[in-house]
C-alpha cells in the first residue's frame, strides 16, 4: 500500500470497494423483450436529439467515450449512477406505489447489508476520533399510517464520520463503524446514540470529479443519515434524514433532498444535540 492508499480514501479505492460489493449480489429481473425493446429505443432516440439538438462534435464523442472507460475502470459505476440517476428511480417508484407513509430517498453507493444488530437503546459503534464530535441523541418510534407502534421493526442506520469517510469504503475503520442494525423495542421505539455527521463532498479526485469539473459544478452533499427501516407485513423504506440550516441542502450534487427529511436537534444542557422522527410504514403491497 501506498501512503495515499491509507491516508485517505481516493475516489479509485472507494469506487472499487462500491463496485466489488455492488457485485457480491448479482441482480437480476424479469422485464419483457417489449418493455426493454421501448426503453432501449426511447433512451436511444433521446440520446439521438440531444446529440443533434447540441450538434455533438467528434471529439466531444471521443472524450465521452474515454471517460466512459475511465468511470469503469476506476470503479465508479456506483457512485455516478447514485449521483445522477438514481434519484429519478427513487421518485418514479415512489409516485408509482402511491406510498403515503415516510418519504424515501437514494440508497448511495455505501450501504452495507447486515450490520451488526444493536438493542433499542444504543449507542452507535465509534472511534475515539468520533466520540470528539457533537453527540447526537436520535429517537423515536416505527408505526403504521395509523400511527401504531410497530413490534419488529428494524432501523438499519449508516453514515459518515466528522471527515466523510464510511466504514469500508475509507481506510482505517472498524469494519462496522458508525453501521448498525438497531432492533426497536416492543412499539417499535428506538433512541441511538450518535454523532452529527458532516457535510459530504463525493469523492471527486477520478473521473465524476472530471465529469463535475467539467460544467463547474461542486461535489458536495449536506449532512445526512442513511436509513433503511423495516418491520413484518410493511413495506421497507430507505431514506435519508438531513439537518434543518445545513450547507448543500438546497443543491444537493446528487438531488435527494425532500422537505420532509429534514430533522432540527435542540441542543441540551448536557452539550448533546436531541432530536425526534418517526418513520410511518405502508402496508406491503
Ligand atoms: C454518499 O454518501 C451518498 O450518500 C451518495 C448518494 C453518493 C455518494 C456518497
Ligand atoms: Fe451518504
Amino acid at each position: 500500500m501506498t501512503d495515499t492508499d491509507t491516508a485517505v480514501a481516493t475516489a479509485h479505492a472507494s469506487g472499487n470497494a462500491a463496485t466489488d460489493k455492488f457485485k457480491t449480489a448479482r441482480v437480476s429481473c424479469d422485464t419483457s423483450p417489449e418493455r426493454a425493446g421501448a426503453i432501449y429505443r426511447d433512451v436511444l432516440s433521446a440520446l439521438g436529439e440531444i446529440i443533434h439538438r447540441h450538434e455533438v462534435t467528434y471529439d466531444e464523442y471521443r472524450v465521452v467515450k474515454q471517460w466512459i472507460i475511465d468511470v469503469g475502470e476506476y470503479g465508479e459505476v456506483p457512485l455516478w449512477l447514485d449521483v445522477f440517476v438514481e434519484h429519478e428511480i427513487e421518485d418514479v417508484n415512489y409516485s408509482r406505489n402511491a406510498l403515503a407513509g415516510t418519504k424515501g430517498s437514494i440508497e448511495g453507493p455505501y450501504y452495507v447489508a447486515n450490520a451488526p444488530e444493536l438493542p433499542s437503546t444504543c449507542t452507535m459503534p465509534m472511534t475515539e476520533k468520533d466520540a470528539q464530535a457533537t453527540p447526537l441523541v436520535f429517537s423515536g418510534q416505527v408505526t403504521d399510517l395509523a400511527g401504531n407502534g410497530l413490534a419488529g421493526a428494524t432501523v438499519e442506520l449508516w453514515h459518515a464520520d466528522e471527515d466523510g469517510f464510511y466504514s469500508q469504503f475509507a481506510p482505517n475503520l472498524p469494519e462496522w463503524n458508525l453501521r448498525g442494525t438497531i432492533v426497536c423495542d416492543d412499539e417499535g421505539r428506538y433512541e441511538i446514540a450518535t454523532i452529527q455527521p458532516a457535510p459530504y463532498q463525493i469523492p471527486h479526485d477520478g473521473p465524476t470529479g472530471w465529469f463535475i469539473e467539467s460544467y463547474g459544478g461542486h461535489p458536495w452533499r449536506p449532512a445526512h443519515l442513511h436509513l433503511m427501516v423495516k418491520a413484518p407485513g410493511k413495506e421497507a423504506i430507505t431514506t435519508q434524514l438531513y439537518f434543518a440550516g445545513g450547507q448543500w441542502l438546497e443543491n444537493d450534487v446528487a438531488t435527494a433532498t425532500k422537505p420532509e427529511l429534514i430533522l432540527d436537534p435542540k441542543a441540551g444542557d448536557d452539550g448533546k444535540n436531541y432530536v425526534t422522527y418517526n418513520f410511518a410504514l405502508d402496508p406491503e403491497a
